[in-house]
């Protein structure tokens, strides 16, 4: 049991992140090498797949285990705080009785994007005292490679009945799951959507990590002792081998997007509104091609 202050600062620690407050910086720099000791298991899929229900159950089932677990809960398409995150919260009542923390993320990520502010509410969970945290994201698109970059181990939630986009999503899918789970298992389909899944990942290019298609009914708690082993089995084969380099992988791309937004910042500062303005002028007189403009800028 950690003492309590050390838990207080880290709680604070939260807030400021969420808050964008300015003192998080030098929060993060005086913990960072406390940080790191937590695994992250990326659970992501369409809106309304049961992402929530099934993270509360995993949740819950992962503290009874011993862990002590951390929940994030990201939904960029949300930039309104009260509808999605009170929502979040009452779905994830199982997992909060159970001393799971939990918090939703609605930042617009001023720290270096949603993923660093990600990043950085994980390392603040991991001073909490966490040592598993789930990361749910809407998996979007671009959400979805998000969630990879901060995830050891992606699971990808699917839902019978969302017909076409699903067979459109698959090929992504297949490439960013590690656990492929088809939820709402209650419903007419997702037998054959299992099936489905299962061809795509026989049929795809072997890989040395298979994702295994799983049905489960979070709503019923079915299904989820075997989604657990499979998460278990996922984290000793990456342990095993492949978790260091792709750790590195992953942070030489985390410091090179943050390396971006800072150096694109700066240099919109030297830049200047009065220069972009002219440039902008001289373009639309046809005085100067964008492209020449655009290299006077940058030099
Ligand atoms: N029938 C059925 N409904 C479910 C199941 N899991 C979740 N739901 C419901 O689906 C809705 C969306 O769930 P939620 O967890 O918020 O989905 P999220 O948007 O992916 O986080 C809620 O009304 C849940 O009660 C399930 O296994 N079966
Ligand atoms: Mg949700």
């Amino acid at each position: 049991m950690l003492d309590s202050q050390p838990q207080r600062a880290a709680a604070r620690l939260l807030s400021w992140i969420e808050d964008e407050d300015p003192r998080a910086v030098a929060a993060l720099q005086a913990t960072w090498s406390r940080t790191g000791n937590g695994y992250v298991i990326g659970v992501t899929g369409p809106p309304g797949a049961g992402k929530s229900t099934l993270v509360d159950c995993l949740a819950v089932h992962a503290a009874a285990q011993g862990h002590t677990v951390g929940v994030l809960a990201v939904d960029p398409t949300s930039p309104f705080s009260g509808g999605a995150v009170l929502g979040d919260r009452l779905r994830m009542n199982g997992a909060q009785q159970q001393g799971v923390f939990i918090r939703s993320v609605a930042t617009r990520g001023h720290l270096g994007g949603l993923t660093a502010t990600t990043r950085y509410l994980v390392n603040a969970l991991e001073l909490l005292g966490c040592d598993l945290v789930f990361v749910e994201t809407v998996g979007a698109g671009q959400g979805d490679v998000e969630v990879v970059q901060l995830a050891d181990t992606t699971v990808v939630v699917e839902v019978p009945g969302l017909g076409d986009e699903v067979q459109a999503q698959k090929a992504g899918i297949l490439e960013i799951g590690d656990l492929l789970l088809v939820n709402k298992s209650d419903r007419p389909g997702a037998d054959r959507l299992a099936q489905e899944l299962l061809s795509a990942v026989e049929l795809g290019e072997p890989r040395d990590w298979q994702p295994p298609v799983l049905q489960v009914t979070a709503i019923e708690g079915t299904g989820i002792d075997a989604a657990w082993d499979a998460i278990v089995d996922h984290r000793a084969h990456m342990e095993a081998g492949p978790l260091a380099d792709d750790r590195l992988a992953r942070q030489m791309h985390e410091l090179e997007q943050q390396l971006q937004q800072q150096l694109f910042r700066d240099r919109m500062v030297t830049i200047g509104d009065k220069a972009l303005r002219s440039a902008a002028e001289r373009v639309l007189a046809r005085r100067s091609d964008p492209f020449s403009a655009i290299n006077r800028l940058a030099n």
